[in-house]
């Protein structure tokens, strides 16, 4: 598929992929999460790949949902053609660790697509906020769920009653981000932390990945039964082998991935 609104590449074993539709700041059309969606299915697919990062431009992570293509839509037409559905969530179906590497705005949408990802790695001048308030909506991609399992109730319920934004260091304090980089290093640093993820074993990054993601979905009893399912599976891998002699041996462990 040729995309138009985003840059795909790879640096190493790390799948790149910009959203590039600059004069809207990156707002989240249907054809920006379609040619995403091929994006993030196409490199999940790749074994040469081993994580993806997804970013947007200094200036703008992405403002949002496309608010000129939404504006005239109406109900049921909406409920019917899947308007949120398929194209939004394909980031949640990703079995490799999926960055979210954000400068400047990350608003409505585009706020919920970054914690959709596995992580959010955040610029020094990122900025976050759920606006949809002042346009008489709620968020519709999980920010009331994904924001308040984040942040905590009372400043999700904040953000979301006001639509005030939070800067890079308000979310680092509130855990929503990982941590802080200058805006200048944050693709390279993403991408640093998408290699040490691809050097290690496929199988137990894919499989981390999906345990600490039931920890939002699920009840404490159910998501220590699950990890420990994992846990014990992992005992079936070549790579378990590998890395537990690599350790009493000090050498550094081979990988393969099996
Ligand atoms: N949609 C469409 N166009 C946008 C959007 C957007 N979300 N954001 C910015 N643009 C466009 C502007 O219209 C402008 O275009 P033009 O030059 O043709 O007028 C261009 O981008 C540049 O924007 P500004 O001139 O406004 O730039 P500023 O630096 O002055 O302001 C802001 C930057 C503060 C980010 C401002 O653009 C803004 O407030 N944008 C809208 C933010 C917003 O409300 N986001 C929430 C949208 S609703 C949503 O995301 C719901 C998600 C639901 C799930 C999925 C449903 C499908």
């Amino acid at each position: 598929m040729a995309h138009e609104m985003i840059l795909v590449e790879t640096q190493g074993r790390v799948g790149v992929i910009t959203l590039n539709r600059p004069q809207a700041l990156n707002a989240l059309c249907d054809q920006l999460m379609t040619e995403l969606g091929d994006a993030l299915r196409t490199f999940d697919a790749d074994p040469a790949v081993g994580a993806i990062v997804i970013t947007g431009s200094q200036k703008a992570f992405a403002a949002g949902a496309d608010i000129k293509e939404m504006k005239d839509r109406a109900y049921p037409g909406v409920y019917f053609d899947d308007f949120i559905g398929k194209r939004w969530e394909t980031v949640l179906t990703i079995q490799k660790p999926v960055i979210a590497a954000v400068a400047g705005f990350a608003l409505g949408g585009g706020c919920e697509l970054a914690m959709m990802c596995d992580l959010i790695l955040a610029a020094d001048n990122a900025k976050f906020g759920q606006p949809e308030i002042n346009l008489g909506i709620i968020p519709g991609a999980g920010g009331t769920q994904r924001l308040v399992r984040s942040i905590g109730k009372s400043k999700a319920m904040e953000m979301i009653l006001t639509g005030r934004m939070m800067d890079a260091q308000e979310a680092e304090r509130a855990n929503l981000v990982c941590r802080i980089v200058p805006v200048a290093d944050l693709v390279a640093e993403a991408v640093k932390m998408g290699e040490k993820i691809a050097s290690l074993s496929a199988p137990s990054v894919a499989m981390a990945k999906e345990a600490v993601n039931v920890a939002y979905e699920t009840t404490l009893r159910e998501g220590v039964r699950f990890e420990r399912r994992l846990f014990l599976s992992l005992f079936s891998t070549e790579d378990q082998k590998e890395g537990m002699a690599a350790f009493a041996e000090k050498r550094k462990p081979s990988f393969t991935n099996r």
